[in-house]
């Protein structure tokens, strides 16, 4: 059967979350939302919905895209199809007040334009129940500053994917030392060009070797820090 006949009205739970899973998948955004409402209909709580179907769906992509079984375009389409499904359960959560993972402010530095990885990151992160406050491109140290001010998260992402702009972290850094807020934060930096003895050098808590791995390492020191 052809994946547009599936009625997915006609599936029982457990069956339209493992669909739900396939088209997150094949990066489907109108079945996404489609599934997302029968859930509700059927009496599902958002919270439930968000991560049984669509984050457990989002992990699965991020594990393939870690290996090297699914790619960029992949990924962003399934990443837009968790968004349309995100849309609906958004306001529903605010409501219903989902436990949040934590909350990060995270940028490409100064003189970078590059983007893709950082959206990567952002959608991964927020597929994993994180608040995101996405600063975008070319960002000053002011900037981060500013964003970390304002929004006071939890952890302050960096990203870099040239050899020129990387040094850069270590500016944001060393001012975050000067200004006696460095530990305040959990630093996490990457970018394609980057590796852990660069991360260690400039100061950073953690490097993300990839989105999926940016997630695992974002929880697991979240959960460090609750304890400490
Ligand atoms: Co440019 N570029 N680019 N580029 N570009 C590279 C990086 C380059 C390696 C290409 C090459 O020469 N082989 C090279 C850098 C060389 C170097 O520094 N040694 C390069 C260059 C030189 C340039 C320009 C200088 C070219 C020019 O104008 N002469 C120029 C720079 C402009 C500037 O920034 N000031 C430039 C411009 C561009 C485009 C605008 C055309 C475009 C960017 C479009 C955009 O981002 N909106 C572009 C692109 C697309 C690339 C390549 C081809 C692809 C980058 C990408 O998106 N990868 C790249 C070559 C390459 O890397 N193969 C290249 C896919 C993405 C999913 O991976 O970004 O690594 P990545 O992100 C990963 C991880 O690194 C990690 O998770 C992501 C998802 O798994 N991650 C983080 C990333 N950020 C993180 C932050 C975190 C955690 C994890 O925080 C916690």
């Amino acid at each position: 059967m052809e994946e547009e006949d599936i009625d997915l009205a006609s599936l029982d739970d457990s069956e339209l979350v493992e669909q739900m899973h396939d088209d997150l998948y094949d990066g489907l955004a109108d079945e996404i939302v489609e599934g997302v409402n029968i859930l509700l209909e059927r009496g599902w709580q958002p919270y439930k919905v968000l991560t049984e179907a669509l984050v457990e769906g989002m992990r699965i992509v991020g594990i393939d895209f870690r290996d090297g079984i699914l790619f960029v375009p992949e990924v962003l389409l399934a990443a837009n199809s968790m968004k349309s499904g995100m849309a609906v359960l958004k306001p529903l959560l605010a409501e219903t007040g989902a436990p949040k993972a934590g909350k990060m402010v995270i940028g490409t530095v100064k003189g970078d334009i590059h983007d893709i990885g950082k959206n990567l990151v952002i959608m991964m992160m927020e597929g994993a129940g994180f608040e995101v406050v996405d600063l975008g491109i070319n960002n000053a140290v002011e900037a981060y500053l500013d964003a970390l001010e304002e929004h006071k998260p939890d952890i302050i992402g960096m990203s870099a994917l040239l050899t020129t702009t990387m040094p850069y972290m270590k500016v944001v850094i060393d001012t975050m030392k000067e200004k006696g807020i460095r530990d305040d934060y959990i630093v996490m930096v990457g970018g394609a060009p980057l590796n852990e003895e660069f991360a260690d050098s400039v100061g950073a808590d953690a490097y993300g070797r990839d989105a999926a791995m940016t997630v695992e390492i974002a929880q697991k020191m979240m959960s460090e820090r609750k304890v400490a």
